[in-house]
């Protein structure tokens, strides 16, 4: 550093010196997340001729906001979601703090590297929420202090760590999400609070620049939802110029500024500034401040945007913050692209710098060639005083020894857990599920710990998922306690829904997306606030494509849950067209980190919710998803190997060694694939009958044991290996699922067998379940005529 210079900024009084050295940490953030990018795109080698891409734009749009929070305002046991396209300032950021490694962000976009959106997974522990699909990061926070107030009012976790903000800094353009607006009112339901969403309102999406005067509207919305609304508007420097004689007139021409002009205005620089203030402004007092302003001062002043102005965003938090626990969302306006060659073009979302451009801005930066990645490179304060001042930035410090990542011990499941007699009675899944969980709320001896742990949810079909009795042992969580007054008033109701900090139930609103974010906040207890939470969620199975993104979005980032979809497919039979579910089997096998099952009867499915619950909680376990019915079935009193249905199927009958015909089941309609074995024996004694209970947990296994084998385990065998091997060559296997038929399709590829696949692939009609069953090719009739298909090979 130019030592002349050292001597006279260290000669500023500390307060002007720490927005001086902050200034300084935003050139170095800003340059980084640039070259980080760039480097990607332009240095390193590239070998398919694809563009990587990066969002250069994007990260210069929302540097001040990330350095006033991350560098001043923030605490280790806040929790923040980053922007997606903000990846690059964050791994910047975390580079400042001696968290990330050169190599890996020398690897952005790369395999190994750091991912382009900020991942919990992939890129380790300083990411508290993953981002990218927008809008979920952002709603998560709220379910994330939701799930902090439940984890201390239930005396989980550790509570030797103060609370924390949950806090999203978002784009603009995630406010057209609609989950957004569905968790701001779940939110307002259950009064969630340390809720920050610090919006940094470019008024550039991917495509184009929004509406003018859609903020009006948005900060409407969130002071209704009960949030506090900070808009930070302008920087210091235009506030001195407004306060100036014909100021008033600047700043009435910049708000009616429509933004798409202002955005062409930045991008085009100091003279169209002047030229267009002229052309309006000219003629009046407002003039003297424009004309002793050069080209270059002129474009600054009327670009000192509140959200690039550190001293302004850091004010507006800190204030925010000394006021309380109120939500608060704050609208920060920025230019995207602030401070690069591309700043407001309407075009600059995936715009990428140009060599050219790049070694300018590495000159202007300061920065010698080879010293790119040099944390103190190109700033006028000394290493040992940056390092000082960083060593004291509150959020550098970790939130534990082992850093952020919390951990929580596994609570213990019982071998077994207690399944209702139902010998010679009949019975449907989702009754078993609601009896077993109802004897687990109980929380006797052994079960007593596991029954603490469990918290359950669902999206207004609590009763009709048959959780009421659980509720009703357990009630239902609420920071404020509030009496149920049905039963306070003696009317008759099944349901007891006493709300209380101690319920373990949360009762949420219709919107499925929400179920899911809670879902995944709950299933990131453990990390989040060490605290063991085996969360169980409840939802009609159709329904789940509803929030189907949020859903993958909790399990791309881990979390650890149970989810219950009923009732399923054709089987709710009256409710017909968009109740029943015909594509869920294809999505539980298809989603990544989670396991998915079809129990047919209640003693399966005892195992199956045993095993969740247990599996749910392992290192290289995942979060669980059930598909249950309505349909009661008749019980059978058996002995079941809990191995075989969790790896996906059992033998009912088995078949004899080079039988020449199978029947394969999947959920409830064993009776109709029991009815046409029984038939098919009388000509195939041979014959054997599987139940299928995870179509999902067979693929993964068997496309693991090819997987083994190709690496050279020659001996590597999976479970649907086993289970086929006693059949003939060329033996033909009929199966039946309620649900798409493709996930049983696959059988005959794995040992070279033909199968004959039965399973809707239409829905939408009423009816009973014989008229469906007979409508769809699902009953004993039709099963047998796939027999005698795929014994004459057709
Ligand atoms: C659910 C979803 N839809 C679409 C996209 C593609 N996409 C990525 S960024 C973006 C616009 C983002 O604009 P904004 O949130 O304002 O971010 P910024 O301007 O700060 O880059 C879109 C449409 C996405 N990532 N996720
Ligand atoms: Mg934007």
């Amino acid at each position: 550093m130019n030592a002349p210079i050292a001597a006279m900024t260290k000669l500023m009084p500390p307060e002007s010196r720490r927005v001086h050295i902050l200034k300084q940490l935003e050139r170095k953030l800003l340059w980084l997340s640039a070259w980080m990018i760039h480097n990607a795109n332009h240095i390193r080698p590239n070998r398919d001729g694809l563009k990587v891409g990066g969002h250069q734009a994007s990260c210069a749009s929302c540097i001040s906001i990330m350095a006033a929070l991350y560098l001043e305002v923030a605490r280790p046991q806040d929790r923040i979601a980053v922007k997606p396209h903000a990846g690059p300032v964050f791994h910047a950021m975390n580079y400042l703090f001696g968290r990330q490694t050169r190599e890996k962000m020398e690897g952005l976009r790369k395999f190994g590297g750091i991912q382009p959106y900020p991942s919990r997974v992939k890129d380790g522990a300083e990411v508290d929420f993953s981002t990218g699909s927008v809008g979920l990061g952002v709603a998560m926070t709220s379910f994330s202090a939701l799930m902090a107030d439940y984890t201390r009012l239930h005396g989980l976790g550790r509570t030797d760590l103060p609370p924390g903000r949950h806090i999203a800094i978002c784009g603009d353009a995630e406010l057209d999400e609609g989950n957004i607006y569905e968790a701001l009112l779940e939110g307002w339901k259950h009064d969630v609070r340390n809720v920050w969403w610090i919006v940094d309102y470019n008024r550039q999406s991917l495509d184009s620049v929004v509406p003018d005067r859609l903020f009006g509207r948005i900060e409407g919305l969130f002071r209704d939802m009960g949030w506090n609304c900070v808009t930070i508007k302008y920087g210091r420097k235009l506030e001195a110029a407004f306060a100036r004689e014909g100021g008033d007139k600047l700043r009435t021409w910049i708000d009616d500024c429509p933004n798409s002009l202002y955005s062409a205005l930045t991008f085009q620089g100091g003279a169209a500034w002047r030229a267009a203030l002229l052309s309006d402004l000219g003629r009046s007092n407002a003039r003297a401040i424009i004309d002793e302003l050069n080209d270059e001062e002129l474009g600054a002043l009327m670009t000192n945007l509140g959200g690039h102005d550190i001293e302004t965003v850091i004010e507006a938090l800190r204030t925010a913050d000394a006021d309380g626990d109120q939500p608060t969302c704050f609208i920060a306006y920025t230019i995207k692209g602030m401070g690069l060659p591309f700043a407001g073009h309407k075009d600059n979302h995936s715009g990428l710098m140009s060599k050219e451009q790049m070694e300018q801005f590495r000159h202007d930066m300061g920065i010698r060639p080879g010293h790119e990645w040099d944390l103190f490179e190109g700033l006028d304060i000394s290493e040992a005083e940056l390092r000082a001042f960083l060593a004291e930035v509150p959020f550098g410090t970790p939130l534990t020894p082992q850093g952020r990542l919390l951990s929580a011990p596994a609570v213990h499941v019982p071998a077994t857990l207690p399944t209702p007699k139902t010998a010679g009675r009949k019975m449907s899944t989702q009754g078993g599920f609601g009896d077993i969980l109802a004897e687990i709320g109980r929380g006797q001896g052994d079960l007593k710990d596991l029954a603490a742990h469990i918290m359950t949810t669902s999206p207004d079909v609590t009763v009709s998922t048959n959780l009421g009795p659980w509720v009703n042992r357990r009630g239902i969580f609420d920071r404020h306690t509030r009496n149920d007054v049905f039963r306070d008033s003696k009317l008759a109701s099944a349901q007891r829904w006493g709300m209380s900090p101690k319920g373990q139930h949360i009762e949420l609103g219709i919107a499925e997306q929400n179920l899911f974010l809670l879902l995944g906040a709950a299933g990131l207890a453990p990390g989040m606030s060490g605290a063991r939470v085996l969360p169980i969620g409840t939802v009609y199975d159709p329904f789940v494509n509803r929030g189907l993104d949020a859903l993958l979005y909790a399990c791309y980032q881990d979390a650890r849950f149970l989810l219950v979809s009923t009732p399923s497919g054709l089987t709710l039979a009256p409710e017909g067209g968009q109740h029943q579910s015909v594509n869920t089997p294809l999505i539980g096998m298809a989603a990544d980190r989670l396991a998915s099952f079809e129990p047919a009867h209640v003693d399966e499915l005892g195992i199956l919710m045993r095993h969740a619950l247990d599996f749910m909680q392992q290192p290289d376990g995942s979060a669980v998803w059930l598909r249950l019915s309505t349909r009661t079935l008749q019980q059978h009193e058996r002995a079941l190997d809990p191995a075989a249905v969790i790896a996906g199927a059992h033998w009912v009958v088995p078949p004899s060694p080079g039988a020449r015909i199978a029947l394969a089941y999947q959920g409830p309609v064993a009776p109709e694939a029991e009815e046409a074995f029984a038939v098919l024996r009388e000509e195939e004694p041979g014959a054997g009958l599987l139940a299928v209970t995870s179509p999902d947990r067979l693929h993964a296994g068997w496309l693991a044991a090819m997987r083994a084998r190709r690496g050279g385990d020659r001996g590597a065998m999976s479970w649907i290996e086993t289970l086929l091997a006693p059949l003939a060559r060329d033996a033909a296997i009929v199966s039946v699922l309620d649900g798409h038929p493709a996930p049983h399709a696959w059988f005959g590829s794995v040992r070279g067998q033909r199968v004959v696949p039965l399973g809707p692939d239409r829905f939408g009609q009423s009816g009973d379940i014989p008229d469906l069953y007979r409508e769809f090719g699902l009953d004993a009739d039709a099963v047998l005529d796939a027999c005698a298909q795929a014994m004459l090979g057709g």
